[in-house]
């Protein structure tokens, strides 16, 4: 294999040649596949064109320049066809890129790697020896990377979706048989994402077919393929069983995500791969609101909220069709005030391309917060009929950070803002961002304030709209100069970032006093919600004051409760340390819960007993957040095993689980056996089994999770398994960074193991090692020996040289 170059935005020119037609013939078999491509070649500039693809010359017209080039030196100047036929062996691939075997079945993943996708089938037949073949027509233009083939022994859910205008879709989920019945949430989610997509946007679906594959090896979440979509297995299957709620509003975001693709990224597609987070912000834009739509907009919004982000949303480079491990590693260091959803769990998509992607969808938000509702709509509408199936993706940049301070005098209210822009690669000087700064007011019985009129940048402007009362408006900071507001009230707070309308790191000069006001008081959960997670060190009486009136507030929405009582994780406080020390911030967490617990007892004690479940297991927003809440209560009054007994569903079982998983001794044993002894046969309750033990933070797990290693349900070539075991271990901040070290050398040798299998997963694994310099001393020391260790191997991946090297430098 060629290592990997680096390519640069600014090197970026349009193609030499274009592909009119592909054709591609697949011949799967057990020990060799054979593809027969033919592609019909026309040159964009006719006369004398380059060479097709740089080498040296072997023969007349051709030459072979590596196992992966083949170099056209002198093509003719029009029109042509070209014939090659590819020997390979997927078998024994392990990368799980391109084509692959998964539990016995081929299918492919191919971002950026083929050349036309997969559409209708339009012929069928049996062949000699007992094979069977399929001939699929894709009658539209596609973007490269949407090709997809899947081939093996599966069963399908069926059913029907009939667009707004009539057109009959037929809609199908693939999986091995026994699995079937556990697709019907992730057709439910299909469905409800076509239907939210032509009532929202006025998008519909355009071809007869719609398939979803459920993949056990998958390197990602899943991919948007034209009509053939392939999914990691954990985002369609679900039963009440085996799955959590966490679980089914993973699989709905997911789904829709990938169906909205079709039209943002499918259809409007991108002209190079710099503007790849392009469709994938504006993407996850649309399955953010979706999925608001569909439960609780403020902790979706709480969920989403990437953190402040300094660096432009496009990168400068890439290197083999991904981010280079510099851009990464600026990305890991910008997701650190990122929330737990994204970053600090290794989850089900990749946390650095997913969180460079929830931060495009903070610009498009931006764009919904100043053109309004109904003017992005117009925006949006005039993009998909000017540009279907066309690459017209633009990219944008971005970085913010911003400071205020705010004084109130007389019957006018003021604020200030001024913003800094920290350099990032490639833009050591940046210019001065624009931010739409949301703000709104409380008078000091905690009531929201009609806004009349303010001074914006020294104009005097109407608020008011149509007489009717305007209780927050969008300021626009445009410049690094200070601006000042003001408002023609006796005011007492003011509520900065209402919806959290920018992705910045705002700094203000509130004093405890006001923040527990707020806490109480804030119209905006959004903001409710985050002002205590500044305050977890000291445990201020008004602070448990202001816990009681949520947890207290039958008027307010139960999954919103659960969000706001819930402590910041470890991470994310170890995040906000100068120098990051786990087991001070583990000891203060304890006594922070237990000081909780024995002040709130009577109020949690009633939040556990009014929330239990008493019917079957549903999925709507109101049971979801029936469950978070319990959850929450019970996981603060260490109440699990009683619960895990009780529970009837994973989702209650799960969560007593994880707070008995924190005890060792006998009972935690016993319920661990249980559980695997119960749904060994389910890989995906395996992977939580997994995931619970990784997790734990009794002191000396690490050998328990080098054990694991070695349980025959685990397998280093299951990209999931490993999210699941190691990237658990990793989230765990007292075994990861245990002072003796041995955390780190634990992920040190699995990096090196997992290299030569799937440098990608290993590359994600490696990152954990990224925010060394975070630390102590002495555990600087010892995860520097580890990074060192890594790059001093022969034949290391270039993935992980790069990402370990760079950490290193
Ligand atoms: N486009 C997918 C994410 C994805 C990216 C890369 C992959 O393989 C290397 C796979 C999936 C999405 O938006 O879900
Ligand atoms: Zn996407």
């Amino acid at each position: 294999m060629n290592t990997p170059e680096e390519i640069f935005l600014k090197d970026y020119k349009s193609p030499d040649y274009y592909f009119d037609t592909v054709d591609l013939n697949f011949s799967l078999g057990e020990e060799k596949t054979i593809v027969a491509s033919k592609i019909t070649v026309f040159p964009r500039v006719e006369g004398s064109p380059s060479p097709l693809v740089n080498g040296k010359e072997l023969k007349e017209g051709a030459s072979i320049l590596d196992s992966c080039h083949l170099t056209l030196s002198s093509p003719a100047g029009n029109k042509f066809t070209l014939e090659i036929d590819t020997e390979i062996q997927p078998q024994k691939n392990t990368l799980l890129e391109g084509l692959y075997k998964s539990s016995g079945n081929f299918c492919t993943q191919c971002e950026s790697e083929v050349l036309l996708s997969n559409g209708n089938p339009i012929e069928q037949g049996e062949l000699e020896g007992g094979k069977h073949y399929v001939v699929w027509e894709n009658p539209f233009e596609k973007p490269s990377y949407l090709f997809a083939l899947v081939a093996g022994q599966l069963e399908s859910r069926d059913d029907i979706f009939i667009t707004r205008s009539g057109q009959k879709v037929s809609l199908r989920i693939w999986t091995p048989a026994q699995d079937v019945p556990k697709t019907a949430h992730a057709m439910y989610s299909l469905k409800a994402a076509k239907k939210w997509d032509e009532d929202v946007f006025g998008l519909e679906y355009d071809l007869d077919l719609f398939n979803i594959v459920a993949v056990p090896d998958f390197n990602m979440g899943a991919m948007e393929n034209n009509s053939l979509n392939n999914f990691n297995s954990k985002l369609v299957l679900a039963s009440p069983e085996t799955a959590t709620d966490t679980d089914y509003a993973a699989i709905l975001g997911v789904n829709s995500h990938e169906y909205f693709h079709n039209w943002t990224g499918n259809r409007v597609t991108c002209q190079d791969w710099f503007q790849l987070s392009s469709k994938e912000g504006l993407t996850v834009f649309r399955d953010q609101e979706f999925s608001s739509d569909m439960g609780s907009r403020t902790v979706k919004r709480i969920a989403d909220d990437a953190g402040p982000m300094a660096h432009p949303v496009r990168p400068h480079s890439y290197m083999d069709n991904f981010y280079t491990g510099k851009f990464l590693l600026y990305l890991i260091e910008m997701c650190n005030g990122c929330n737990d959803q994204f970053m600090k769990r290794f989850d089900y998509l990749n946390p650095y391309l997913s969180c460079l992607h929830v931060f495009g969808a903070e610009v498009v938000r931006m764009y919904k917060t100043l053109l309004g509702t109904q003017g992005f709509h117009k925006g949006m509408d005039l993009c998909f009929k000017r540009h279907d199936r066309q690459a017209v993706f633009t990219s944008w940049d971005s970085g913010s950070k911003s400071y205020s301070s705010y004084n109130t005098e007389a019957d006018t209210f003021s604020l200030k803002f001024s913003q800094e822009e920290p350099p990032t690669p490639g833009q050591p000087v940046k210019e001065p961002m624009f931010i739409p700064v949301a703000v709104g007011l409380l008078d000091s019985s905690g009531r929201d304030v009609p806004l009349s009129s303010m001074y914006h940048n020294g104009t005097l402007q109407s608020v008011a709209c149509n007489n009717q009362p305007v209780l927050s408006t969008v300021l626009r900071v445009t410049k690094a100069a200070k601006m000042s507001v003001a408002y023609l009230y006796v005011l007492s707070f003011s509520i900065f970032l209402v919806g959290y309308s920018a992705p910045i790191c705002l700094e203000y000069d509130l004093i405890d006093k006001d923040l527990f006001f707020l806490l109480a008081h804030d119209s905006d959960e959004f903001n409710r919600c985050r002002f205590p997670t500044k305050q977890t060190l000291a445990l201020n009486p008004k602070f448990v004051q202001g816990l009681r009136s949520i947890l207290c507030d039958t008027g307010l929405d139960k999954e919103f409760i659960a969000k706001a009582i819930t402590l910041p994780g470890e991470g994310e406080i170890m995040d906000m340390m100068e120098v990051a020390d786990p087991n001070a911030v583990h000891a203060v967490q304890t006594f922070i819960r237990k000081e909780i617990a024995s002040q709130l007892k009577s109020e949690f004690l009633n939040t556990v007993k009014n929330n239990r479940s008493s019917d079957e297991f549903v999925f709507n927003h109101p049971k979801m957040a029936q469950y978070a809440l319990k959850n929450v209560a019970l996981d603060i009054m260490e109440l699990a095993l009683h619960e895990y007994k009780a529970a009837t569903n994973m989702t209650e079982r799960f969560a007593a689980l994880a707070a008995i998983t924190q005890k060792p001794g006998k009972t935690c044993n016993d319920e661990l056996t249980d559980l695997y002894n119960k749904w060994q046969h389910d890989f995906l309750v395996v992977n939580k089994w997994f995931a619970l033990q990784a997790m734990s933070d009794i002191p000396g797990n690490v050998e328990n999770v080098c054990n694991l290693l070695s349980h025959p349900a685990f397998d280093l070539r299951n990209p999931t398994k490993v999210y699941s075991l190691i990237g658990g271990f990793c989230g765990s901040p007292m075994n990861f960074h245990a002072k003796d070290g041995s955390g780190y050398k634990l992920l040190g040798e699995i990096v090196l193991q997992l290299d030569k299998l799937n440098p990608r997963v290993a590359s994600r694994m490696v990152s954990a090692f990224s925010r060394w310099r975070h630390f102590d001393e002495s555990r600087q020391k010892l995860a520097k020996a580890q990074l060192e260790k890594i790059v001093s191997v022969n034949g290391l991946s270039e993935n992980i040289f790069e990402i370990a090297s760079e950490s290193l430098s």
